[in-house]
């Protein structure tokens, strides 16, 4: 597909004349390979290059609570989940035209525009004369009716392109009865047929409770999600990975590679590098099982085993000394951005803090520091200064710590090193510590998609499209048998509702998908664990270098998903 508004420079670089209408701004000039990557080829599944047919699956439940989310979701709870399967005398009525609108919610994932181009390609194809609404800027779009109407051209340049720059996203959520009935305006004003949330495990249970709304009024309007999010979080039978996870973690696993040689080359350095993910560890996990540091701290596991800070501390001090035994001063450690929330004192110091946060101001006089119980203010006051502040600060939008402001590396480097003085101290080690941080975060979320994700975001695009004319609501779009060639892959729509358990918050009982944590019985953390004596010692680093997007590891998909496939990677 080309378009006529994108040029070659004398140099090779493609620059963009399409303008981003509204902003009067125009898109950026292209590298080589951002370049390169336009036309490169999304292949289908096979059902959906076939005519098919939508299969009802058996009627669905809830993740936890099936009473409650029952009369949450009176007019959805208990659909099922489907499945689109060839069929020649296709029941999916076709060329009928929709007006359909998107919307790319919370943070950036490499592969978002492809789900978006997948959505669009889909109604060209199927459903000649159909119009799709960009909302700009996330949620607050569709609330405002801030919208773009997208064309072949506005859409080419960001094909397999990184970032959420087509439309940009947003943090907000529709909650108030006040929001919801915004957006009725503005998907009435519209006319919107269909509506895609592409979004994490909140969205999507925002995207659920919009499709229930609709339906509940009569509302022609259907809702399907997406699964996005470079954490990895939002997972489960049915919805194997989010999408940007196997891109932000190639990504980070070259940076990591990269520390790892340079720890080498020089050997006076420990480097502790925070990796994003604001809640699960899959990230850091998987940055192992790729990288092989030397050591590797999961939330998950430092949960279940009640550690304390000093605990992690002492631990990262035994792998020190016991390296410097063997001459190794230096080494490359992985710390999950979501480290701290994990650690039972300081969850319990961070759930008293956003109590006397949400009431009082933080002031020099310190009295809201009095309302904190006894054992919660000696460790507040054992952390280091940048510490105490981070955990003050302001909350996100969902009453959240903002994690990735929390400098957990730096905290655990002056950790070791008060403990690594006493031991010297004891004369139980000799060696020198100098430890250098580092946070790997925002520079994965925007990369230039894998061909994993870039394939799989095309077709969980083109399957929201498709089960969207088929006139499904409040499923997610679903593509799996991803260990399989891409022609094998299956494609459907998991009723969200069976995603859904019930949290109680201020006294009543909330819908909400699970977050899909780091399974201390599942394949991925068990290779980990099997090996990571053995890493922590010897240096058995691995730099896997930049993604690779052709030559023969060009399609090799993420550690996490083939273990959780079965497949072992
Ligand atoms: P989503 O769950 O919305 O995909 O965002 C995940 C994430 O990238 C986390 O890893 C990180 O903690 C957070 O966003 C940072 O948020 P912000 O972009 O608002 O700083």
């Amino acid at each position: 597909m080309a378009a006529a508004s994108i040029s070659m420079l004398s140099n090779g670089d493609l620059t963009c004349s399409v303008k981003s209408h509204g902003t009067g701004r125009y898109a950026s000039v292209y590298s080589e390979v951002q370049n390169s990557r336009l036309d490169h080829p999304l292949p289908l599944p096979c059902v959906l290059g076939t005519p098919f047919k939508v299969l009802d699956g058996p009627a669905s439940s809830a993740a936890g609570h099936p009473e409650e989310i029952a009369k949450l979701f009176p007019c959805l709870y208990g659909q099922p989940s489907v499945s689109l399967v060839p069929d020649d005398s296709g029941d999916v009525a076709m060329n009928q035209s929709l007006k359909i609108g998107v919307v790319l919610s919370g943070g950036q994932a490499p592969g978002g525009h492809n789900v978006i181009s997948g959505i669009f390609d889909y109604l060209q194809t199927h459903c000649k004369g159909s119009t799709v609404y960009g909302f700009r800027g996330g949620p607050a779009g569709i609330m405002k009716g801030k919208y773009v109407v997208l064309t072949p051209e506005f859409i080419y340049p960001y094909r397999n392109q990184g970032g959420f720059d087509m439309i940009c996203s947003g943090r907000d959520k529709i909650e108030t009865p006040e929001q919801f009935k915004q957006a009725e305006e503005t998907v009435k004003k519209l006319d919107l047929d269909g509506l895609v949330v592409i979004g994490g495990d909140d969205s999507n249970t925002n995207a659920c409770l919009l499709a229930e709304n609709f339906r509940s009024k009569n509302m022609k309007t259907r809702v399907i999600g997406c699964p996005k999010t470079i954490d990895g979080d939002l997972k489960s039978k049915e919805v194997p990975v989010s999408f940007g996870f196997d891109t932000a973690c190639k990504i980070y696993a070259e940076m990591i590679g990269n520390v790892m040689i340079d720890a080498r080359s020089t050997g006076k350095y420990y480097h502790f590098v925070r990796l994003m993910g604001r809640s699960a560890s899959h990230i850091t996990l998987e940055c192992a099982l790729q990288t092989h540091p030397n050591i590797t701290l999961i939330g998950e596991e430092v949960f279940a085993k009640k550690l304390t800070l000093k605990n992690v501390a002492d631990y990262i001090a035994d792998v020190v000394c016991k390296r410097a035994e063997s001459g190794y001063n230096y080494g490359v450690i992985l710390i999950p951005e979501g480290l701290i929330d994990f650690i039972p004192e300081v969850q319990q110091l961070i759930a008293e803090l956003n109590e006397i946060l949400a009431h009082d101001v933080v002031d020099e006089a310190g009295v809201w520091k009095k309302k904190l119980t006894p054992q919660c203010i000696e460790l507040f006051d054992l952390l280091p200064l940048a510490i105490q502040e981070q955990l003050l600060l302001e909350r996100d939008p969902h009453g959240n710590v903002q994690v990735a402001k929390i400098e957990t590396e730096k905290m655990l480097i002056q950790m070791v090193e008060t403990e690594l003085d006493q031991r010297k101290q004891k004369g139980a080690y000799s060696a020198q510590f100098k430890g250098q941080s580092h946070f790997f975060g925002y520079e994965g979320r925007c990369g230039l998609p894998s061909n994993f994700d870039s394939t799989y975001c095309y077709a969980l695009g083109y399957g929201a499209g498709a089960l969207l004319q088929s006139g499904k609501t409040g499923l997610i779009s679903s593509v799996g048998n991803l260990a399989a060639p891409v022609e094998e892959w299956t494609v459907g729509g998991t009723a969200l509702t069976a995603l859904m358990d019930v949290e109680r918050r201020h006294g009543k009982f909330k819908p909400v998908i699970k977050k899909a944590m780091v399974e201390l019985e599942g394949a991925p953390f068990k290779k980990f664990a099997s090996n990571r004596e053995e890493w922590a010692l010897n240096n058995r680093y691995i730099n896997p270098g930049p993604i690779q997007f052709v030559g023969p590891v060009a399609n090799k998909v993420n550690h996490t998903l083939l273990l959780e496939l079965g497949v072992d990677a």
